[in-house]
Parts: structure tokens; sequence; C-alpha cells
């Protein structure tokens, strides 16, 4: 597991967007969105940086945390 730290994460809408742009590089993808921490953790066999840069794609602004 890895954990994104995003911003920019305003709504509902924002957490769907994201957890289905994952899915769509890893359909076995877990996703799970804090938006008040603006954490993203996944559960994927894809690497951090390509779940990062199409995070990033989408226009919110990603980092790999810790
Ligand atoms: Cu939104």
């Amino acid at each position: 597991m890895f954990v994104l730290e995003v911003s920019g994460i305003g709504c509902g809408g924002c957490v769907s967007k994201i957890t289905k742009a994952i899915q769509s590089l890893d359909n076995q993808a877990t996703v799970s969105v804090d938006r008040a921490a603006g954490k993203v953790n996944v559960e994927s066999n894809e690497s951090p940086e390509r779940v990062r840069s199409i995070v990033e794609a989408l226009g919110f602004p990603s980092k790999i945390g810790i």
C-alpha cells in the first residue's frame, strides 16, 4: 500500500473522479480517500509514480507520501 498526498479534493465528485482514474489503471486497486486530510490510500500493483501521475493529470497536485 502507498499513500498520495493530494491537493484540491473539494467534494465527493473529486473523490469518485480520482477513484475511477486509479481503477482505470488497475481495476483491482483499492482506493480510499481521506478528503479532510488530503490523503489517498492505494492498494495496487501499479507503481506509485504511475498512480500519482494519473491523479495529477486530472488536475490534482499530488505527491507520494511516506
Ligand atoms: Cu469535487
